[in-house]
Formats: structure tokens, sequence, C-alpha cells
């Protein structure tokens, strides 16, 4: 009886699971790396996907500061042009030679949750510009953002195959804080719905989320995915960009050949 019930309610949740099956990042859709070519995912030396990145440099790529401390260049992949996962033809996997963390970061609910990695290749893809401190009017309440990643699709769910979007509107900064006491109105900003709904999630920090054709945030964090009255939070990018700019800028060290 007990497994005729677990049959039912099994067979029930698949039927239900088709619909459940198109709504991406959470709530989202699928996009296309042609469209947005900047969008990389992050691998350990084992190909296990753990952190979305930007390229914004031809040989570097944004991420969070929490998806690259306590790791080393050897254990880390970016993974470029590839909007399947399984398509292990498509784009390219390359390698770090380096990893830049700011110096003020602590976790990333107290800010400062940017990183920036060298790759040892350059790549052939078009990298996205970072918003500028003169920016601030991508910032502004209702605005629609983008964000995208190959995250999880629901909140205790499997990360993505494909990249996927969800556009959502940047919240007032009072309804962030009322959200999260320890929200930082400067560093951050959240994005979402009210009711939850639409939302990044686990494997999606450190990606992109854009307006305009500029990177306005880095995923951050927030509580679960998609909760009602738990929006994510997202680096203000604009913030950083003097301290970023540098190391963003900086010219490939150059390769000389014994
Ligand atoms: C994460 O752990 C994560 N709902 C990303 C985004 C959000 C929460 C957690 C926002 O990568």
């Amino acid at each position: 009886m007990r497994r005729l019930l677990v049959l039912v309610l099994s067979a029930l949740l698949a039927s239900t699971g088709t619909a459940a099956a198109d709504e991406q990042v959470v709530g989202g859709e699928r996009a296309s790396i042609e469209v947005n070519p900047w969008a990389v995912y992050l691998t350990d030396d084992r190909g296990a996907l753990f952190c979305g990145g930007t390229i914004v440099a031809p040989a570097k790529v944004l991420t969070a500061a929490h998806c690259a401390l306590g790791r080393s260049p050897a254990d880390l992949r970016v993974v470029a042009g590839r909007e399947d996962r399984h398509d292990r033809e498509a784009g390219m996997s390359v390698t770090v030679s380096e990893i830049w963390i700011h110096k003020q970061y602590v976790s990333a609910d107290e800010g400062e949750d940017v990183a920036v990695l060298t790759l040892k290749k350059a790549l052939p893809y078009t990298p996205l510009p970072i918003a500028e401190l003169s920016d601030r009017e991508l910032y502004q309440p209702g605005t629609q953002l983008r964000a995208l990643g190959w995250g999880r699709t629901s909140e205790n769910g499997k990360t993505s195959r494909y990249l996927m979007q969800a556009t959502v509107p940047v919240l007032p900064d009072d309804f962030c804080v009322d959200a999260y006491p320890q929200f930082v109105k400067t560093d951050m900003f959240c994005a979402g719905y009210e009711g939850g709904r639409i939302d990044t999630c686990q494997g999606d920090s450190g990606g992109p989320i854009v307006v305009a054709g500029k990177l306005v945030g880095v995923t951050s964090w927030g509580e679960g995915c998609a909760r009602r009255g738990k929006p994510g939070v997202y680096v203000r990018l604009s913030r950083y960009a003097k301290d970023l700019h540098p190391i963003v800028d900086a010219l490939p060290p150059v390769v000389t050949d014994p």
C-alpha cells in the first residue's frame, strides 16, 4: 500500500515535473552562448562545476571571491564557449595562472565578493565591459537585469546542463535590508521579486548579471533560492571599478620561450 502510494506520488511528481523542467536558473529560460559569449563556468580539476564567471578581458575572468578563496590555480578550469555542458567539443576549458581576491574580502555577506582569474591563454570570445562608477542609473530600483548561469534550477535541485537566464528587477535597498539585516547598500544590490519564484541559485554565484551591455553585478548570496521575501544578492560592481581596472586591464605577462 505504502509502495503504491509512493508510485502514484512519484508519477504525479514526474508529470508536473514536465512544466518545472522548462523553468531554469530558478524560473528562467535557456540562453545562447552566441548572444552571451562572455558567460563561463568554473570547474575543479576533475571537471565538476562549482561557480560562474564572466570574461572581462581576453585573459581575465571575473568571479566571486567566495568561489576562488582556498583554491589554487592548479585545481581550477574556466570553461568558455560551451552552452551545453555535455558538449565536450564546444568551446574550450582553459587553465588559470593567477588568482586575485579583493584584499578586504572576508565573507560574501560582508561585501567585496570579487575575484579575478588570469588565464594561461587568451580566449577568442568577446569580453563584457564592467559597469563604471558613473553607471549609477543602472542600479535604480525596477531596472530589469538579466542573470545567467548553469546553477541549480530549484533550491534542492541539480545544476543545469544548459546555460540559463532569468530576468529580475533591482529591488529598493530598504527591501534588501528588511530581508537581510547584514545587507551593505554601498557594496551590494538585491534583485528579484517579493514573491520569489525567479532567482539565481547554487552554482550561479560568481556569474554575471547584466543590463545595457554591461556587467553590473556578480551573483553573490541569498537565503535559499527563489524564496518569498529572500531575493538574490549581487556585488554592486560599479563600486569596485577602481579596484578592478588595474587587475583587469593589466597586460598579460610576456611569455618568452627559452
Ligand atoms: C550560491 O550558493 C547561491 N538565491 C547563489 C545565489 C543565491 C543563493 C546562493 C541567490 O551559489
